[in-house]
């Protein structure tokens, strides 16, 4: 590890971070540090209080067994369930009218169900999928569109104690079918097809093949989206409606325990096997629960939108549990911020009056891309507060997203957490924490991480190193589905009793972490350690780039020579004065060690269908390997346009 001063042009102590408004503060569920305090004096006991926001149906009677390390247990005796949480209480306290889904279609057309409406919903499907036979512990797997019968779906597999897998719909038959496969799922939710960007895309047909050779697959649910056709296998597929429309409005709750599990989710892990994520009930629910309530300091009229798919983790945390056991009102669209045109994310904020957005740098990236007109002619003055989540965001698009989104008067939580840490863990608190763009500032009260170097000691400030958890949290993964093994070699191997989350990280001399990125998207040149985020942050602040990935190609003597990639904004052209404009540009920013060798202008940059840049495939581009599976990419043609770019050079 290097122990070199982290030596950014602008010092951490330079930047002033930006305070929330008076006017923000004085509303605020926090506004003091008293929350931070009150966690650091006996963290279980915090966690303890939290939990008493959530309704038990039989209380624990131990908040934490760490008696057998990484297999942590939280809440233990305690019994719940996730759906009651989710829907019944706010009924039976009097928010039954209250709007709990808002969702609009591509086309324009809308749904809108008040708690009492889902929890009719959700108990009907809870007793369809009785009625196939699903019971507690079964899995089942979920592959649709962003619909509201998809949160339905999620939300009745809780309430009978089923666990479900929810598959991103834009994934492949072929993804979808390994993870039915590693699952077992007896039954398979999804739609006849989706929309996207004005056309129909197959979802039921595409799959036909996958459920075909699925031996655990008893029955296929459909929900018929978008009318697209496919041939039915009798006694295997039926219509959501069939099910529906017979089913009975009201359904027992399963008692479930604390540490009964919840859900699995895949990760969209860019090699390998995919890692099925394991969620327990208790521990899970209370970290949502309690981080949505403050980290988005919710209030009740507030209107929700998280941009993310119910197919990732965001979308399971931030906009079904999360926020419909805070009670608030959750808003989905079905379709993407380019169509029918790109001002829809604004027309909409502007349409449903939202109060909280919460999405990802990349998006915010495009949005700079496309130019201010178009969020400049909507009216966003509704919005209070904005959120980032994904990536590291640079300051760049942090600035722009304040200024053009948030009129420089919504505070932005820069959120960090994975998959893996079902809540958000680094973040700041937005009445209370003064903000650094580009920073994701603090551990969330009860969290404790930290940087540390290869031996496991804490860093000193501006040190880089390995960002780490140090204690258990409740809605930490449990285990790998069905590879307990794994699950301690990924995650526990690398220091003893720390959680290893796989980022580079440096505190600032206020404390204030700095998230660099995968660990395995450090470079060594010349022995240096030098983060790709370093340099694609410096290449981004540039006013001709959008987007930059940079990775390390192997280099007989400096170990890694740098190769850029650069997405340029609309109306500029790439030319070699450009690329000595651009090397020369990081040259001054970082240093001549960071002098890109190779830049390379590309339409679009291969992305995770989760929007995260895939540098594993530009090194096996630029050190010219076969380049095995491409489907799960957002765009699979980026890729071949990048390898013919490349060999043409
Ligand atoms: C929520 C989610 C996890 C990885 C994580 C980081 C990166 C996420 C931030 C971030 C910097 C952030 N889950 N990451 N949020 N990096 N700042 N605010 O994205 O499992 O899909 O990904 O994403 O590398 O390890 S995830």
């Amino acid at each position: 590890m290097d122990e070199r001063k982290h030596d950014k042009n602008v010092s951490e102590n330079e930047v002033k971070p930006f305070q929330p408004s008076v006017n923000f503060v004085e509303q605020a569920k926090v506004k003091d540090d008293s929350l931070y305090r009150e966690a650091e004096n006996d963290r279980l006991a915090f966690w303890s209080k939290m939990a008493e926001n959530i309704e038990w149906m039989e209380k624990w009677d131990q908040v934490l067994d760490d008696q057998n390390p990484p297999f942590y247990k939280w809440f233990i005796n305690g019994k719940l369930n996730v759906s009651v949480n989710c829907l019944d209480r706010h009924v039976n306290n009097g928010r039954g009218d209250k709007q709990a889904l808002l969702f609009e279609g591509e086309n324009g057309d809308t749904v809108s169900l008040t708690y009492k409406e889902l929890l009719n919903e959700v108990c009907k499907f809870s007793n369809a999928l009785k009625g196939l036979g699903i019971g507690k512990g079964d899995a089942v797997t979920i592959w649709m569109p962003m619909i509201p019968e998809a949160i339905t779906a999620m939300l009745a597999c809780t309430r009978i104690g089923a666990v479900h897998s929810v598959v991103f719909g834009g994934f492949s038959p072929e993804a979808l079918k390994d993870r039915i496969k590693d699952s077992e799922s007896k039954l398979v939710i999804t739609a006849d097809g989706a929309n996207r960007r004005g056309k129909e895309i197959p979802m039921r047909s595409a799959a036909e093949e996958a459920l075909d050779q699925s031996p655990t697959v008893e029955k296929v649910i459909i929900v018929e989206r978008t009318g697209t056709s496919y041939q039915p296998k009798e006694g295997r597929d039926l219509l959501w409606e069939d099910l529906m429309k017979d089913a009975e409005d009201s359904c027992e709750p399963e008692i479930m325990d604390a540490e009964d599990p919840l859900f699995i989710l895949y990760s969209s892990g860019t090699t390998g096997k995919p890692k099925g994520i394991l969620h327990t009930t208790g521990g899970y629910l209370v970290g949502v629960d309690t981080t949505f309530r403050y980290v988005f300091d919710h209030r009740e009229e507030d209107i929700y939108w998280c941009t993310a798919d119910i197919g990732w983790i965001t979308g399971h945390s931030y906009i079904v549990y999360g926020p419909l056991s805070a009670g608030s009102t959750t808003f989905i669209y079905e379709g993407t911020p380019d169509y029918p045109a790109r001002d829809r994310f604004w027309e909409l904020i502007e349409k449903y009056k939202i109060t909280i957005f919460y999405t990802a740098p990349t998006a915010i990236r495009s949005f700079m891309r496309w130019g201010n007109q178009h969020p400049d002619k909507r009216d966003l003055s509704s919005l209070r507060l904005l959120g980032s989540v994904g990536e590291p965001i640079n300051p760049e698009a942090w600035l722009w997203y304040h200024e053009h989104i948030g009129n420089a008067n919504c505070p932005i939580v820069d959120t960090w957490w994975q998959t893996e840490t079902g809540m958000i863990m680094i973040t700041p608190l937005p009445g209370v924490t003064g903000l650094k763009p580009g920073s994701a500032t603090m551990a969330f009260p009860g969290i404790e991480a930290d940087v540390v170097d290869d031996q496991g000691n804490s860093t000193g400030p501006g040190q880089r190193g390995f960002l780490v958890i140090k204690s258990p949290w409740p809605a930490m993964l449990r285990t790998l589905y069905k590879d307990p093994e794994r699950f301690e070699n990924t995650y526990w191997k690398q220091y003893p009793g720390l959680y290893f989350t796989g980022d580079g990280a440096w505190k600032d001399g206020d404390g204030y972490f700095w998230i660099m990125g995968r660990v395995d998207d450090v470079l060594n040149i010349s022995g240096h350690r030098i983060g790709t985020m370093e340099v694609e942050s410096a290449l981004v602040e540039h006013p001709s780039v959008t987007e930059a990935a940079v990775i390390g190609k192997v280099h007989e003597i400096k170990g890694h020579s740098i190769t850029s990639f650069v997405t340029l904004k609309e109306g500029v052209e790439g030319s070699d004065d450009l690329v000595q404009e651009l090397k020369a540009h990081v040259g001054k920013k970082i240093g001549a060690i960071a002098r890109p060798e190779e830049i390379f202008f590309t339409y679009e940059l291969p992305k995770t269908r989760s929007g995260k840049i895939m540098r594993r495939l530009l090194r096996d581009i630029a050190e010219q390997r076969d380049l095995g599976d491409v489907t799960t990419l957002m765009d699979p043609q980026v890729v071949s346009a990048i390898k013919e770019g490349y060999k043409e050079k």
